[in-house]
């Protein structure tokens, strides 16, 4: 996704230890299968092409398939490749450092800025807040890749509505996590931390969108944004802000971390919109991992539907 040349990332003994263990374990799994070898509750082992952490199980109210009955994407693909740039440039690298280092607790979240009601949630009590839904969402990236994820969470609208929103709020600015000390990216000066994504406040509210806390039945994987992270199923991938910190309710237009970076390449609104070209991407078609055939991307994702009203008379051309 980038841009500038990226500072060379040490690898720290730690990794290589990491890397051994788990090119063994891999290893073990791998005979196991081929001896026909199966787990003791009955199901077959999966091969551990890379490590998918198992979070904890979360208890689940309501599930609802909102693409199509199309079959998930494989937790491994989901949970191993995709862009988490705090920690690296490299897909699979960052995804492999985030899963094995992102530290998760202790977490709070805070809602403030416009609000009646500043609040401070810990983690644990945001994750009883509401009943857990699962969703099935299309996931779209501005590269060109896509994804099909059953989500965990509820409506971001529930964790707004907390904090009582002042009349005079008219966006939502998504502060994340920045831990140095886990985080090998943040030492590079090319482009400024933290990761800031916002949404204006009706997007923020549509029912579509989702504070996620898991997915495939878990808690989120460090690398899919533990423990929290906003989902925007009509949007771009980048503007599902992971592991967010601080929500921040504002009066104007927030700066976004890729808008900041790189202005023509990367707008604000990031409607998935296969007539708008990004500069070095097409966004006719899309891959969805794990298939070999391109096929067409869908005005909003698909869900022109819901969410298309919400930008009447807008030149979706100019805010791209
Ligand atoms: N904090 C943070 N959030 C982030 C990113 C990131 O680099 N850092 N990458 C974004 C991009 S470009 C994409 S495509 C999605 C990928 O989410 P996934 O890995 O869960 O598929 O996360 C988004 N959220
Ligand atoms: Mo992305």
């Amino acid at each position: 996704m980038l841009i500038k040349r990226p500072d060379p990332i040490p690898i720290l003994p730690s990794e290589i230890t990491d890397a051994g263990v788990h090119a063994r374990r891999r290893d073990f799994l791998r005979l196991s299968i081929g001896a026909g070898l199966v787990a003791a509750a009955g199901q077959p082992l999966l091969p551990a092409r890379a490590q998918p952490p198992s979070g904890e199980r979360l208890s689940i109210a309501s599930r609802t398939d909102y693409a199509a009955m199309e079959k998930p994407s494989d937790l491994e693909d989901v949970a191993t490749y995709g862009n988490y740039i705090e920690f690296s440039f490299d897909k699979e690298t960052a995804m492999g450092l985030a899963n094995r280092r992102l530290r998760v607790r202790p977490w709070t979240v805070r809602i403030e800025g416009l609000v009646r009601q500043p609040r401070t949630l810990a983690i644990e009590d945001l994750l009883r807040l509401a009943p857990l839904e699962e969703r099935v969402y299309r996931h779209r990236c501005v590269e060109g890749w896509s994804m099909v994820i059953p989500w965990v969470g509820f409506p971001l609208s529930v964790l707004l509505r907390q904090a009582e929103p002042l009349g005079s709020a008219k966006y939502v600015e998504l502060v994340t996590a920045t831990q140095p000390d886990t985080m090998p990216n943040l030492r590079s000066r090319q482009v400024e931390w933290p990761y800031l994504e916002g949404l204006r406040l009706d997007e923020a509210m549509h029912p579509l969108t989702l504070a996620a806390v898991g997915m495939y039945g878990q808690t989120l994987p460090g690398a899919n944004g533990a423990p929290l992270r906003l989902v925007v199923p009509w949007k771009y991938g980048y503007k599902g802000a992971k592991s967010v910190q601080v929500i921040r309710l504002v009066e104007r237009e927030p700066q976004t971390f890729w808008n900041k970076a790189q202005p023509e390449e990367y707008g604000f609104y990031a409607n998935v919109n296969p007539d708008v070209d990004h500069p070095r991407w097409s966004q006719a078609r899309e891959r969805r991992i794990g298939e070999f055939f391109k096929r067409k991307t869908l005005p909003f994702n698909g869900y022109a539907d819901q969410v298309a009203q919400l930008y009447a008379g807008m030149d979706l051309r100019k805010h791209y």
